[in-house]
């Protein structure tokens, strides 16, 4: 951790001294070494987004690097913003015309009762291209979020071609996605020179646990995701925190967040969703920062919740 944060600050103290040494003197040069590095080290690169029922209002061009994604959902339904990497030789038009359209007809058959779970499972498998279960780079980005809530991920982007979506459903079974919340972006080559930020606490998603470093109390806190490993399956980890208020049932979240499930997945969401950090490879490390007040709250990861993903714990 401390290697890592410390290794770009270097590179923009060493660029600061070479760009300033001809003319300044010594202590000139330094000064300015230790203005760039504390500026690099404190600032965030923030990029507003604001959910909408059912657009996202966010920009077409960002930088890349670490980047901090702060999501307000100004809807009546939850949404989130998931993140994810085009194959360097495939555009937006072949997502929509490979993977998005051929989904859209077994999705179809399944809802309407012509096929079953397992049949539209398989069809799934079989329609849509290969490329679209091997080759995308799911990157992170603010997990699911409450109406009214503003929530908070901090990932690192490569540059190249992005799509953000959120595939929540309507209480009457529509896709977000294809009401609109769907739409690529481009990062650029340019970098924000942004570090990531400081832990309170850390958080590895393995198969099939959640193990958590660091105790969580009140007040603005920010939690390290790591993922350890990838899942069997096209669904990568993810992890979502919920405020559960009386008489919610955590199994009752754990069973909604099945988004294959016919019922799975509609809005409203059980639970109060805060955040998290969208699906990720194994490897990466996504940050969320979120408000936490006392309170018993739920880590759950979307899919995986059943086969013992989920971490319970209270806020004093
Ligand atoms: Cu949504």
């Amino acid at each position: 951790m401390i290697a890592r944060r410390l290794l770009p600050v270097l590179g923009i103290v060493l660029a600061a001294g070479l760009a300033a040494c001809q003319p300044a003197d010594r202590a000139e040069v330094e000064d300015a070494a230790a203005d760039a590095a504390a500026e690099a080290s404190s600032e965030a690169h923030v990029v507003e987004v604001t959910a909408r029922d059912f657009a996202f209002d966010a920009p077409d061009e960002i930088p890349s690097g670490w980047t901090t994604f702060r999501m307000t959902n100004a809807g009546e339904q939850e949404h989130f913003l998931y993140i994810y990497r085009l194959p360097e030789n495939k555009t937006y038009q072949q997502l929509l015309e490979e993977a998005i359209v051929p989904f859209g007809k077994v999705w179809e058959r399944y809802d309407s009762g012509e096929i079953d779970r397992a049949a539209a499972e398989a069809g799934l498998g079989s329609e849509i291209a290969g490329w679209f279960f091997t080759d995308l780079e799911p990157s992170g980005g603010p997990a699911l979020t409450e109406p009214g809530e503003t929530s908070q991920a901090t990932v690192r982007l490569e540059p190249g071609t992005y799509v953000m979506e959120c595939y929540v459903k309507t209480p009457e079974g529509e896709w977000h996605t294809e009401l609109g919340m769907q739409r690529e972006f481009t990062v650029t080559a340019d970098s924000t020179g942004a570090l990531p930020p400081e832990a309170d606490a850390e958080l590895t998603l393995s198969n099939y646990q959640i193990t958590i470093s660091g105790e969580l109390t009140a007040g603005t806190r920010t939690v390290a995701v790591h993922v350890e490993e990838n899942p069997e399956g096209f669904m990568l980890h993810d992890v979502n925190l919920f405020r559960l208020e009386e008489g919610t049932e955590i199994q009752e979240i754990v069973e909604w967040m099945d988004w294959m499930d016919l019922e799975g997945f509609r809005a409203p969401a059980p639970g109060y969703s805060l955040g998290g950090v969208e699906h990720m490879g194994a490897g990466r490390t996504g940050y969320m920062t979120v408000e936490l007040e006392a309170g018993n709250y739920a880590w759950v990861s979307e899919g995986y919740g059943v086969r013992g993903m989920v971490r319970l714990f209270t806020v004093e």
